[in-house]
């Protein structure tokens, strides 16, 4: 049967090849961590995407030691990467049960906002939650009909309004899911404006809207990141994160990426967990990440 594990495990094999794979592989059999072993085993770390400053960290931490040995390399970064994806914080999605709670999702153009919100209207509706989606991308001429197509696909209502002020629509979503009480509100952005500057005012304005109106109904705001995007999606993260006070990442297109090690680079530098992954471009395929079976995955 194709169960959960196996779908994680064909999700992230590129990425255990690249990350796990080829390191040990070209480790585990020398006798000692000599300075070539050691080197060759930073740039292979830096290549699979696992980040700079990751990577010269752990090959220190070995260089400093010796009590492991080559042979034991898998069990090291195994034990490694669990740390670091357990001290970035809990995966799980925070959710209030009798109240509104609302999302606000942030990226770069193409990232894969809109879709996020479609997975997650469907998940919400599944648990039969009442979901309204903001559909706070005004800019782009599709973006409306596009956050349309998926609150029909998945059943969630929406509030939209033609080129308004992206402020504005998320404003009266609030009014709206008052009233009328609502579970859940997603909240789509724009991921491109004229400039970056643009892009950052129109997201802190959005998220001040929210501040005001609903300070204890914020329940996330999810930095959606695509996992091909690797090293760069670690600075994009950065600028969002000084930004809007950021909680978690969504990584999307996590199926057939070798980068998905840019899920222990968030942890590691961000310090921000990923919360949810992203597999597909349906309505169903939407995982919540967890640590140990992402980390079982990759060292299969
Ligand atoms: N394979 C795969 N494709 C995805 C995934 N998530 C999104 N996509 C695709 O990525 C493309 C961009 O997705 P959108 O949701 O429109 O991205 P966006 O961030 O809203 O883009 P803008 O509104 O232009 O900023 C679409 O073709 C999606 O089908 C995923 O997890 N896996
Ligand atoms: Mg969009």
């Amino acid at each position: 049967m194709f169960n959960f594990f196996d779908k994680l495990k064909s999700t992230v094999s590129k990425t255990a090849q690249s990350l796990v794979g080829n390191v040990v592989g070209a480790v585990s059999e020398e006798e000692e961590f000599s300075e070539f072993v050691l080197d060759d085993m930073e740039d292979l770390l830096i290549s699979a995407d696992l980040g700079v400053n990751f990577a010269s960290e752990l090959v220190d931490k070995l260089r400093k030691q010796n009590k492991i040995k080559p042979s034991q390399v898998k069990e090291f970064l195994r034990n490694e990467f669990l740390k670091t994806l357990e001290f970035a914080g809990s995966p799980k999605l925070n959710y209030k049960d009798g109240e509104l709670n609302i999302y606000f999702i942030a990226g770069v153009n193409g990232a894969g906002k809109t879709t996020l919100i479609g997975k997650l209207a469907y998940k919400f509706k599944q648990e039969g939650k009442k979901v309204l989606i903001a559909a706070g991308d005004t800019f782009r001429a599709a973006a409306e009909e596009q956050a349309d197509i998926w609150s029909k696909r998945s059943g969630a209502d929406i509030v939209r309004r033609d080129k308004a002020d992206p402020a504005s629509v998320v404003y009266e979503a609030i009014q709206k899911a008052r009233k009328e009480n609502y579970d859940v509100i997603l909240v789509d952005t724009a991921g491109r404006l004229q400039n970056k500057y643009n892009l950052m005012e129109e997201l802190s304005k959005i998220k001040n809207v929210i501040d005001k109106n609903a300070p204890n109904e914020l329940r996330e705001s999810i930095l959606v990141i695509d996992a091909n995007t690797g090293q760069n999606g670690l600075q994009q993260a950065q600028v969002f994160k000084d930004c809007v006070n950021l909680t978690c990442v969504a990584l999307t297109k996590l199926d057939g990426s070798a980068k998905g090690a840019i899920v222990l680079a968030i942890a590691k530098e961000l310090c921000l967990p990923v919360k949810l992954v992203g597999v597909g471009e349906k309505m169903e395929d939407l995982q919540d990440f967890n640590s140990q079976e992402f980390i079982n995955a990759l060292f299969i």
